[in-house]
């Protein structure tokens, strides 16, 4: 029996309604994420040493995720301790802290070496940290009170051979924005895109994440 060409509508309108789905589905998941990879097991500590001893220390996309870490108690205290106004909004409180209460200490001058990527719980202990510092214990806060991991993650960037990372963060109402870790928040827009203008992300991640650009 021959369709009618009524049938023959219903079917094209209803292959045209899937190919308009996908393609708005592909459209609105969000780029940063659409390359993730699986993570390794979060290495034991062995002999009752800490997990970040099994950590190299550099940048390595490999390890990255195990520098975020919302579940320690150091970072998990200290976050008790920042968000005590209600009336300023937390992610401006958590920023402001991170700020002005970490000083910028070079890693060849804090550890003698080029490259020495810190555990939050290590850089709440020293006061002092460069640009990975001071960006791994600010999303470890952020995540640690309660940014989804689709909401927050470090950026590392280049920028003519050289590094920085910095955070970036999707703030309720405003939207995504980069922050600048070492600067307060009245850095928010303006500030932050100055500071961080020049240089194109090379990876993404936080705890749960890792997106090699
Ligand atoms: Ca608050
Ligand atoms: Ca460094
Ligand atoms: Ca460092």
């Amino acid at each position: 029996m021959r369709k009618t060409r009524a049938q023959s509508r219903s079917v094209f309108l209803v292959i045209l309604l899937l190919v308009a789905t996908v393609i708005i589905v592909l459209y609105y998941v969000p780029e940063v994420w659409r390359q993730e990879e699986p993570f390794p097991e979060i290495p034991e500590g062995e002999n009752g040493q800490p997990a970040g001893s099994h950590l190299s220390r550099i940048y390595n996309s490999s390890e990255a995720r195990f520098y975020i870490t919302p579940n320690d108690p150091a970072t998990q205290q200290t976050l008790n301790n920042i968000v005590a106004n209600p009336l300023i909004p937390d992610w401006i409180e958590i920023r402001e802290w991170v700020a002005n209460n970490i000083e910028y200490v070079s890693d060849t001058t804090a550890h003698g070496v080029l490259e020495y990527w810190q555990l939050s719980a290590e850089t709440l202990s020293l006061g002092t940290g460069d640009c990975e510092d001071f960006s791994i214990l600010l999303c470890s806060l952020y995540r640690a009170i309660g940014w989804d991991e689709d909401e927050v993650y470090v950026v590392v960037g280049e920028n003519d051979g050289r590094y920085h990372a910095w955070v970036r963060l999707d703030i309720d109402t405003i939207g995504w924005q980069n922050i600048e870790p070492q600067q307060g928040a009245l850095n928010t827009f303006i500030g932050d895109s100055l500071s961080l203008s020049g240089y194109t992300a090379v990876c993404n991640f936080n705890d749960i994440y890792l997106n090699i650009l």
